[in-house]
């Protein structure tokens, strides 16, 4: 399989820490690339010109880190299933948060590449407090994450959580989180996180 992909990347990484947990990594290429600036093999898999995007051995191509994630999880073995029955909602209402946070810091890092001048500054706000209600939240259901095995669930808010660390270290999103806190430097620690940090 080729995962297009870059060390950066949040969404990008969600797929290589699930690659990992089910134990994939090696029948996975990773070509990393700028999606701004994007290979033509890229863009002939995915016209949206983002990353991650897989394309299996049989030449399908899968354009999002979710559709990629719930294909390896055909392939492999290794992740807790999201619960049954009425926990499921929940359990995804927390993974919907936590992609949220992601998608509200990228698209800080993505204004914050404007010049000072012209950037959005109410947007900017937006996404910022987007991140504080949505930390609040997963802090508040923090004893539902799981310490162990973990599922996409927790992959995604670990992930978002890693991601502020290293794009908006200024929001402190620990201070008055300490539960959220505990529970990510146990998964940060995970074999998983720690083979795809992005570079400091
Ligand atoms: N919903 C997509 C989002 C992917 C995404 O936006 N990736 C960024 C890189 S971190 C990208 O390729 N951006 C290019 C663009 O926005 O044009 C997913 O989950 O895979």
């Amino acid at each position: 399989m080729k995962l297009y992909s870059s060390l950066s990347s949040p969404y990008a990484r969600k797929v290589r820490v699930v690659a990992h947990e089910l134990g994939l990594s090696d029948l996975i290429d990773e070509i990393h690339c700028d999606p701004f600036a994007p290979p033509p093999e890229l863009l002939a898999a995915n016209p949206l010109s983002r990353i991650p995007t897989l394309v299996t051995e049989r030449g399908e191509a899968l354009p999002d880190s979710t559709l990629v994630i719930e294909y390896l999880q055909t392939r492999g073995r290794g992740l807790t299933a999201l619960p049954r029955g009425s926990k499921r909602w929940a359990a995804l209402r927390r993974a919907h948060v936590a992609e949220g946070v992601i998608n509200a810091a990228f698209a800080t890092v993505i204004e914050k590449r404007r010049p000072e001048g012209i950037r959005h500054v109410a947007f900017l706000d937006r996404q910022a407090d987007v991140i504080r209600r949505s930390i609040a939240v997963l802090d508040l259901e923090a004893a539902e994450l799981i310490v162990d095995t973990p599922s996409v669930v927790e992959i995604s808010a670990g992930v978002a959580l890693a991601y502020l660390d290293l794009r908006m270290p200024y929001l402190e999103w620990r201070k008055g989180h300490e539960p959220l806190e505990r529970w990510f430097t146990v998964f940060a620690e995970r074999p998983s996180m720690l083979a795809t940090q992005p570079p400091a």
